[in-house]
């Protein structure tokens, strides 16, 4: 039986809310959130920069100070590629410590509700600190022990490009990640600042163009339909992006 985890995340009355919570951004059961959407889930080490990355794309907006994420949070924008509107809903997570490899621990923490039935998974490094390599490639081999990847995107983001020296840049560790994502993976990589919002659209870009590649195959039919831009908006932090 397929369970419609977010239906049951709604049910549980549960507010899921961003930080900026006077700014219109609360997020709660709506009509919108029966559409069913593109389901994207960012995952990385901590401090790696995935809200950053989101909220530069979703609200152009970045912050010097680190502020962990404490707890699930869902943003809904919408993109446009190739005449098709997409609905996206993207989860960002705090850290986990493993991806649920199965129902049983998917379902033993809030957390990883839904994680395992994801339209795509961006995972995220930081390319200053390429230890954080590390985990996205254990997460990488939990994603595929947990469940059927074919016809399910994954793309990894080196994240703080504008920090990435010369030195760091020519090593040959570097290379062999590069390597690694684009030859064995064979994955969409893209790299990216979001300090400086350079390279961020192109993260969706390459993300939705990895969906469009797929879809008839791994999403279902409403979501693959071409649909008229929405009217009604919850909103004024919805927007639509033309990638
Ligand atoms: N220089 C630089 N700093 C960045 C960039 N992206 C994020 N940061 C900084 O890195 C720190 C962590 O960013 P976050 O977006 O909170 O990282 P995160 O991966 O969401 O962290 P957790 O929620 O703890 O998992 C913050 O201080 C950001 O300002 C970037 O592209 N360049
Ligand atoms: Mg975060």
């Amino acid at each position: 039986m397929n369970l419609d985890l977010d239906y049951l995340e709604r049910r549980a009355g549960v507010t899921i809310t961003n930080d900026n919570g006077d700014s219109g951004t609360k997020e709660e059961e709506s009509p919108a959130d029966s559409l069913d959407r593109v389901k994207v889930v960012f995952l990385g080490a901590p401090a790696v920069g995935k809200s950053s990355i989101i909220r530069q794309f979703v609200w152009s907006e970045f912050f010097d100070e680190y502020k962990p994420t404490e707890r699930r949070e869902t943003f809904y924008p919408s993109v446009v590629l190739a005449d098709r509107l997409y609905e996206l809903k993207i989860t960002d997570l705090p850290t986990i410590p493993y991806f649920p490899v199965n129902t049983h621990l998917e379902w033993a923490d809030f957390r990883y509700y839904g994680l395992r039935s994801a339209t795509a998974y961006v995972l995220v490094f930081d390319l200053s600190n390429q230890d954080t390599f590390q985990y996205i490639r254990t997460l990488r081999e939990q994603i595929y022990e947990a469940r059927d990847m074919r016809g399910v995107p994954l793309l990894v983001v080196g994240n703080k490009q504008d920090k990435l020296s010369t030195l760091v840049a020519s090593s040959t560790r570097y290379r062999d990640i590069v390597n690694l994502v684009r030859k064995h993976w064979r994955c969409g990589y893209v790299e990216c600042s979001a300090r400086f919002n350079c390279r961020v659209v192109q993260v969706f870009r390459e993300l939705m163009k990895n969906i469009q590649s797929v879809e008839g195959r791994s999403l279902s039919p409403t979501a693959t339909q071409s649909q008229p831009l929405r009217s009604h908006s919850r909103d004024n932090n919805d927007k639509c992006v033309l990638l």
